[in-house]
């Protein structure tokens, strides 16, 4: 199984960044975060996109006016894969922590939210995993769920403003036999879940969302509404990567060949 990596292209930078990237990048540059998803499918349902707070980001330079978000692991294993020019070179133009963009506004391919979503911090970011940008879906995903709601419920503790959570009503785009509509809300209620610190319970929703999303979901929005999930995923994914909007990644230690799905 390989990821996902979708390209949101940054619409305008929180201060902090803007700070740190002046002079490095052209004015006109398209920069993207590139978050790594194993469910394009949900991608209808984005909300926002998360980084570590903590975590050390890049940008890198793909063209003359195109440079990615990320990891400095991630590139350097996207120079392997054909990402840059250059094969093995993965030019790092700036550096920041992932606090440093919280608030900046990026464009969401295929979602409802076309006026674009915004950076949050999630502490559980990993950055031995994926790009270290991970984009949230809470109708699907647990983790992002339950962040989603400790954000929206502590703003003034998290520094951010509520309405960059768009928590209030969350797209319904998969339905699944066991878990209805909303797959990711019904798992954290019925396995009360907390707090994204949860991690053992997390992980069970995860495993269980994954299984019944992709084996008895079905879509019901977007261009495959009607379509099993486990048919829409690979349409999801090549509409994404025919128009640009997306680009294959793979890790190299073979992580994520053991999930199915
Ligand atoms: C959007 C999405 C929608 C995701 C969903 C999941 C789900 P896994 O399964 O452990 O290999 N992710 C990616 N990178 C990181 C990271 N560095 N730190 C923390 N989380 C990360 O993880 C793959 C999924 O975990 C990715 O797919 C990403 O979130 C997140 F509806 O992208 B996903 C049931 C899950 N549903």
């Amino acid at each position: 199984q390989e990821y996902t990596a979708l390209k949101m292209k940054v619409k305008q930078w929180a201060e902090p960044a803007q700070k740190k990237l002046e002079g490095k990048i052209p004015t006109d540059a398209n920069v993207f975060f590139i978050p790594a998803t194993l469910r394009p499918e949900t991608m209808y349902g984005q909300t926002s996109c998360f980084v570590g707070p903590a975590l050390e980001y890049g940008i890198f330079q793909v063209s003359d006016s195109e440079f990615f978000v990320c990891s400095p692991r991630a590139a350097r294993n996207m120079a392997f894969q054909g990402t840059f020019p250059k094969w093995g070179e993965f030019p790092q133009v700036a550096t920041f922590t992932g606090r440093d963009v919280v608030g900046t506004l990026v464009d969401a391919p295929l979602s409802v939210h076309s006026e674009g979503v915004r950076i949050l911090p999630m502490e559980t970011v990993k950055d031995t995993k994926g790009t270290a940008v991970v984009t949230c879906v809470p109708s699907d995903s647990p983790d992002d769920y339950i962040t989603s709601l400790d954000l929206a419920k502590k703003a003034e503790y998290y520094q951010i403003q509520k309405e960059w959570v768009k928590f209030d009503d969350i797209l319904p785009i998969i339905s699944t036999p066991q878990y209805g509509d909303l797959t990711a809300k019904k798992l954290v209620e019925d396995l009360k879940i907390q707090s994204p610190k949860d991690a053992k319970k997390l992980e069970e929703a995860k495993e269980k969302a994954y299984k019944e999303g992709f084996y008895k979901g079905t879509m019901i929005y977007g261009d495959f509404k009607g379509k099993k999930v486990e048919e829409a995923k690979n349409l999801v994914r090549k509409q994404l990567i025919d128009q640009g909007l997306a680009f294959p990644y793979a890790e190299p230690d073979g992580k994520v060949m053991s999930r199915s799905g």
